[in-house]
């Protein structure tokens, strides 16, 4: 070919391809919207910021995301997240498993008490064979999931007295979030559980009108709850809820296969480093979070192996329930993965 015709050839196939991403993108939208419960002050909304700056940057800005926080695209209500998101209403999301767990009943086997002692106990499951069961049962729900973050261990706090014991607990009345499990569990431990939205929970707290609730250290700093009246904090690690990476499926249909696959290494980054922020100075074995906590006038309670066990002994029954709930199958496989972590 004569220098001359080369260059011919070459703008015709650089406007081909051109027209062939420009069609393949008439389906894009100018903006996609991401639902999330908390914003950027929490490591939880944090992992949204991450994301969606991976996914912008590359994809040089095909893929435009803007964060929801607060669930404002389901006015507030997060336990009607996971539909609005197979509707259409939400695009993408990162949630929590306890306010999908209405929805995907399996995503209630991480709000069985005392299931995962441990750091390790979550990445056994969310890293493993459950993990992936998980996935595909949040698929067949009808919503594409990505990648695993999290919220934190759950500890409980409130206004009235240091919790050594379920005596403690005894008529105290708590904040909880949409499962029904949390009120049997509430119930078991002779607590007064009452279920309410985190947007609600806030001004119930500073109005005395429940006693605690319970939610990970991060969440407590970031939303200042010694500034609502809880003083006091029992570390018992009862439970702790991940948060799943999710895409609306038509949303994920309408990307090209390249861009689907940046969509979900972004989400596996930002998992990772969500999470790490997420265990910011609890996974430490001196646990420094607890110190600065502490400073603010809070007193934390930090409970004896024996001390733990009287917790777990009277939750067990509720546990048995749920198991069959959940799925028998499913949490032993859960209780094995956990029992051969490393
Ligand atoms: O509502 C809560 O407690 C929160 C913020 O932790 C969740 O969305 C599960």
């Amino acid at each position: 070919m004569k220098k001359r015709s080369i260059l011919k050839f070459a703008l015709a196939a650089a406007a081909l391809a051109s027209a062939a991403v420009a069609s393949a993108q008439t389906n894009y939208k100018p903006e996609y919207k991401m639902s999330l419960v908390v914003g950027t002050a929490f490591p939880w909304g944090k992992g949204g910021e991450i994301w969606a700056n991976l996914v912008r940057e590359r994809t040089q800005g095909r893929i435009n995301i803007k964060l929801y926080p607060g669930v404002s695209l389901v006015q507030g209500d997060q336990t009607r997240e996971f539909t609005a998101i197979r509707q259409g209403v939400i695009d993408l999301a990162i949630g929590s498993t306890i306010n999908w767990s209405p929805q995907v009943k399996e995503l209630n086997l991480f709000s069985l008490p005392f299931l995962m002692p441990d750091y390790a106990a979550i990445d056994a499951l969310t890293r493993g064979d459950v993990g992936r069961q998980i996935f595909s049962i949040i698929d067949r729900a009808g919503v594409m999931p990505l990648a695993w973050g999290e919220n934190g261990y759950r500890e409980i706090t409130n206004s009235k007295k240091a919790l050594r014991t379920p005596d403690d607990l005894k008529g105290l009345k708590i904040r909880v979030v949409g499962s029904p499990l949390f009120l049997d569990t509430f119930t078991a431990l002779g607590a007064n559980p009452t279920q309410m939205s985190w947007a609600d929970a806030q001004p119930a707290l500073a109005s005395g009108a429940v006693d605690g609730q319970e939610n990970p250290m991060s969440i407590f700093t970031a939303a200042k709850l010694q500034n609502v009246g809880q003083k006091n904090v029992t570390m018992w690690g009862y439970v702790a809820d991940p948060l799943v990476f999710v895409v609306n499926k038509e949303v994920w249909a309408s990307w090209t296969p390249a861009d689907q696959a940046i969509v979900r290494q972004a989400a596996i980054d930002a998992g990772k480093e969500q999470v790490a922020i997420a265990r910011k100075g609890l996974d430490e074995a001196d646990r420094p979070l607890l110190k600065e906590i502490a400073a603010l006038g809070v007193t934390i309670t930090q409970l004896t192996p024996q001390e733990r066990e009287a917790f777990v002994k009277a939750t067990r029954p509720v546990y048995d329930k749920w198991k069959t709930q959940i799925g028998a199958d499913l949490v032993t496989s859960a209780e094995r993965a956990i029992a051969a972590r490393r």
